[in-house]
């Protein structure tokens, strides 16, 4: 795989990825050039990874302590064409989808500011751990503009429809605790490597579970969130029936019967 980019950071440790945005002195802003690297990691990482050699989790980061993502790159937009203008927005809807549909969970560790794209690009990870310093916010209101990464679509569906207005139309911050409140983060830490630690440790007692049912699980969760519950217990009947083929499922019911740890394949 193609670890070089200017503006990211992409390491894998004990089956571990971890993307970094790398461009602290922007507060780690999110550039046409962060999007096309994003894009082109996701995309390489997505078709490399279908048999879990690379990483089982994933972790999304900001560098260095001030922000993870303080949105958009504002100075980069004051130039923009209306045909760049909408590359620059299919390049980040797409990458909030390949988060989506990446075979494995990705955990969004938040340090410091998450706005606008920034807190958008953090809702389509799986889900979200922050620091005391975290603060979310969708701000685009306050620039003349709606936020474009999915906003007005995933906020809604993490902390209600009349919460994420509320956040919207204000463009207001959201300190961590009430973050943590209405359900938008996870789990809380002192420090940026406490938050990390926690999430590795996480995802590493994850791993001792089937990768393959995990992905299934991630995967039936994410389409049910867009269909109406008959529709999405349709396709969780489906995925259900279909993961009796797999190795995993086998692994995983005998070794219960022959009081054993399971060993996944993730086949
Ligand atoms: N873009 C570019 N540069 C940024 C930036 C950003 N979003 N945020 C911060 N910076 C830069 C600052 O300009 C400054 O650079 P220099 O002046 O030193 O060169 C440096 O980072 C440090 O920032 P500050 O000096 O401002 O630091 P402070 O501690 O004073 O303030 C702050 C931190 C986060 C409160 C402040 O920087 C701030 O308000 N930043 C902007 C936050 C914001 O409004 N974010 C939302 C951006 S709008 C679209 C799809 C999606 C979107 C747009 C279009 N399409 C469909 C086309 C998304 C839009 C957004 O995300």
């Amino acid at each position: 795989m193609n670890t070089n980019y200017e503006t990211l950071l992409f390491e894998v440790e004990n089956n571990i990825a971890t993307i970094t945005v790398n461009r602290p002195k922007a507060l780690n802003a999110l550039s046409e050039q962060v999007h096309s690297e994003l894009n082109s990691l996701l995309r390489e990482f997505k078709e490399e990874n279908k048999d879990f050699s690379i990483a089982k989790g994933m972790i999304l980061t900001g560098a260095e302590d001030k922000a993870f993502i303080a949105g958009a790159d504002i100075k980069g937009m004051t130039t923009m064409t209306a045909d760049q203008a909408e590359t620059f927005a299919r390049l980040g809807q797409d990458n909030t989808l390949l988060f989506e549909s990446l075979n494995i969970p990705v955990i969004a560790c938040v340090n410091g500011y998450a706005l606008g794209g920034g807190c958008e690009m953090a809702m389509s990870c799986d889900f979200i751990f922050a620091t005391k310093t975290a603060v979310f916010g969708q701000p685009e209101v306050k620039l003349g503009l709606i936020p474009g990464f999915g906003g007005t679509q995933r906020l809604s569906k993490l902390v209600g429809r009349n919460r994420a207005k509320e956040i919207t139309y204000s463009g207001r911050n959201v300190g961590v605790e009430e973050a943590k409140e209405i359900g938008l983060v996870v789990s809380v830490f002192e420090t940026k490597e406490e938050m990390i630690e926690g999430a590795t440790t996480y995802l590493s007692k994850m791993m001792r579970n089937s990768p393959l049912a995990i992905h299934e699980a991630k995967r039936v969760m994410n389409e049910g969130n867009d269909l109406v519950v008959s529709e999405g217990l349709n396709v969780e009947a489906k995925a259900f029936g279909a993961i009796f083929n797999s190795q995993d499922m086998k692994e995983g019911t005998a070794a219960f019967v022959e009081k054993r740890k399971p060993v996944f394949t993730g086949k």
